[in-house]
């Protein structure tokens, strides 16, 4: 007999979109996945019966839906918990009001499928709540939903199932050193080469990103170095370390102490040039010693560093597998008592829709298997 699991999509952005269009050309058939809500901020398709809605045309039927004047997370709560066929919420949002009630969803056996930072990445009480509400974790599981999370750290790549596997089977993670943000690995494999090239400016290769679609709409969201300190923290909590919260430790911003409090976008990257001198100075004396910069997040759990946890630039010489990144390749080491002198290293594109949305959807169908 075919099983069914119904599934809520909360957020229709780019990776919802990319999420909904990969579920739609799933290739298993041995489970069906019933989609029972679409929502955005402000617009939502819900069935009421808990019928799977059609899905052939569903961002026309979605923008043509009337505002979803009362999807607060409460009333999600009490509608997802009436389903009458185990029920899966892919938070496809990067909303902190509802990565606050997860421990909720969860305790009422919601199972939870997310890209979205916010539940893993703030005050360590909200984690900590997470874990004994999450029937993969809690010791009471009856009842409980499962919690997976892949693509908050390095979208597609199997980074999160990695780490959790490690720690697991009883490995002892020493260091874990990555190039988590896709935008920061693309500007700084442009900004500072191997290859010696004419030097290039660091305000025209941010302008570069920016073009590309590469950045946020302002691209002081990524050179503020909070989206990598979120990584960051996640990782650290699972790898064992008690990190309070994301801005808990040091964090290299890259935006100028002058631009910080400018509003307009426009005022900001016309003001950037002016601070390219002494971006150029650190990577000029990089090259005088063969090295490249790269934007890298660093967990140290060896007991020689009293900090252990940063994230700012870093030098690497040549022959260092993080020299050679090219695009907005994500890459991670990870140091461990198995992986000793050869860390065991996860490479590849950690930023777009795509590939985030495939890590969500390989949750989603983990989960499936479950429930
Ligand atoms: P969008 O396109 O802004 O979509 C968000 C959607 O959520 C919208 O439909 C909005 O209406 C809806 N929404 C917001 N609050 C809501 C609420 N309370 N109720 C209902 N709907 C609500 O954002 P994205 O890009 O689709 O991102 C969605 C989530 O995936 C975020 O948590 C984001 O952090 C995460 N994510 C996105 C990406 C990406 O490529 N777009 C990545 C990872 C995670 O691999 C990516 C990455 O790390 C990129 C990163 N900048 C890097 O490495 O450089």
């Amino acid at each position: 007999m075919v099983r069914s699991v119904n599934v809520a999509i909360v957020g229709a952005g780019l990776v919802g979109s990319a999420f909904i269009n990969q579920l739609q050309s799933l290739r298993s058939h041995a489970i069906t996945y019933n989609v029972i809500l679409i929502a955005r901020s402000t617009k939502a398709l819900v069935s009421k019966s808990y019928a799977p809605l059609p899905l052939a045309n569903w961002s026309q039927d979605l923008a043509a839906s009337s505002p979803a004047s009362g999807l607060s997370p409460g009333d999600l709560a009490a509608y997802l918990e009436k389903s009458p066929l185990p029920v899966i919420l892919v938070d496809n949002t990067s909303s902190d009001a509802l990565a606050k009630v997860y421990p909720v969803f969860l305790s009422q056996g919601v199972s939870i499928a997310t890209p979205n930072k916010k539940a893993f990445s703030s005050e360590l009480g909200l984690w900590n709540s997470l874990f004994s509400s999450a029937a993969n974790f809690a010791a009471e599981p009856k009842g409980k939903g499962f919690l997976y999370h892949e693509a908050t750290v390095g979208a597609g790549l199997p980074v999160i199932s990695t780490i959790k596997d490690l720690v697991a089977t009883g490995d002892e993670v020493v260091k874990v050193e990555g190039i988590v943000s896709g935008t920061l690995s693309y500007i700084f494999n442009e900004f500072s080469t191997l290859s010696g090239g004419a030097p290039v400016n660091f305000s025209d290769v941010v302008n570069k990103a920016k073009e590309l679609g590469y950045t946020e709409p302002d691209p002081r969201e990524d050179l503020n170095g909070l989206d990598v300190a979120r990584k960051l923290t996640i990782l650290a909590r699972l790898a064992g370390l008690d990190v309070q919260s994301a801005t808990s430790f040091p964090v290299q911003s890259l935006i100028p102490r002058p631009l910080e409090e400018i509003e307009a976008v426009s005022e900001f990257m016309a003001k950037l040039p002016e601070y390219d001198g002494k971006m150029e100075e650190t990577r000029a004396k990089a090259a005088e010693e063969g090295k490249v910069l790269r934007f890298v997040g660093k967990i140290d759990l060896s007991g020689e560093s009293a900090q252990k946890v940063k994230v700012g630039i870093e030098k690497y010489d040549a022959a260092h597998p993080f020299a050679s990144l090219k695009g907005s390749d994500n890459v991670i080491a990870f140091y461990t008592k198995r992986y000793g002198k050869n860390p065991l290293i996860i490479q590849g594109a950690g930023a777009g829709s795509e590939v985030t949305a495939m890590g969500v959807l390989g949750d989603v169908l983990k989960i499936a298997e479950r429930v």
